[in-house]
């Protein structure tokens, strides 16, 4: 079998923990590298994940580079009509995790969803994987585990938050963990030489 090496463009290091807890589970003759590469996703403001992702990707390959790939990811809060979703990031930063808490002050529907995109370069061509979790939003934060929106998200079929759970217990359901199996399914379908050169997710 060929080995690949792949790096993962994220200044995120749990992102890059809980990708790598994916792949180090199965035998796989792919190695995944951390690479912190400034500004990829700065230069758009587009109001869905995949386009963020698309761009990002073409973006870096513009700077030469191959065989990597990039996840954006967001929460989506149906009281709050799916915000904060692509903005997920500014949002923590900002207003944070209190400030989302008071925008559902008083409200009963608690529904939200994580969704993760991966776009993959490889050999030049992209490849989209998506993944989500169906959840709830908490009343008040719990959890000294993860990152982000940990504290307050409770995927369904569960009561504890992703920050009371290990980053296998997270991996087990997540949004990221999702996209990242498709992704390696993929991948090593690649490896074996089953080259879907017309996989329905490039572009
Ligand atoms: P990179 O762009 O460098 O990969 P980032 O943290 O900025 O890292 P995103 O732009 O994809 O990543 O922003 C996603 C935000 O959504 C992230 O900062 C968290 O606030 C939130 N988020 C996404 N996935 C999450 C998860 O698994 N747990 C908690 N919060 C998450």
């Amino acid at each position: 079998m060929r080995t690949l090496k792949l790096y993962f463009l994220t200044n995120n290091k749990h992102k890059y923990s809980e990708i790598l807890d994916i792949f180090k589970r199965v035998k796989t003759q792919i190695r995944i590298e951390m690479y912190s590469y400034p500004n990829t996703k700065l230069e758009i403001q587009a109001e869905n994940l995949e386009e963020i992702v698309k761009f990002a990707v073409k973006y870096a390959r513009r700077k030469g580079l191959d065989n990597f790939f990039i996840e954006d990811s967001g929460l989506f809060i149906e009281a709050l009509k799916g915000f904060p979703g692509p903005f997920s990031s500014y949002v923590f930063k900002t207003i944070g995790i209190p400030g989302i808490l008071r925008l559902l002050e008083n409200e009963t529907n608690r529904k939200a969803f994580f969704k993760s995109v991966i776009g993959l370069c490889l050999n030049g061509k992209t490849y989209i994987f998506t993944g989500v979790v169906k959840g709830r939003i908490s009343e008040i934060p719990r959890g000294k585990y993860g990152f982000g929106f940990d504290p307050i998200f409770i995927p369904n079929g569960f009561s504890k938050t992703f920050a009371e759970m290990t980053l296998k217990e997270k991996n087990t359901v997540s949004h990221r963990s999702r996209a990242a199996k498709k992704m390696l399914n993929f991948l090593q379908n690649f490896l074996r030489g089953d080259v879907m050169e017309e996989n329905k997710n490039t572009f």
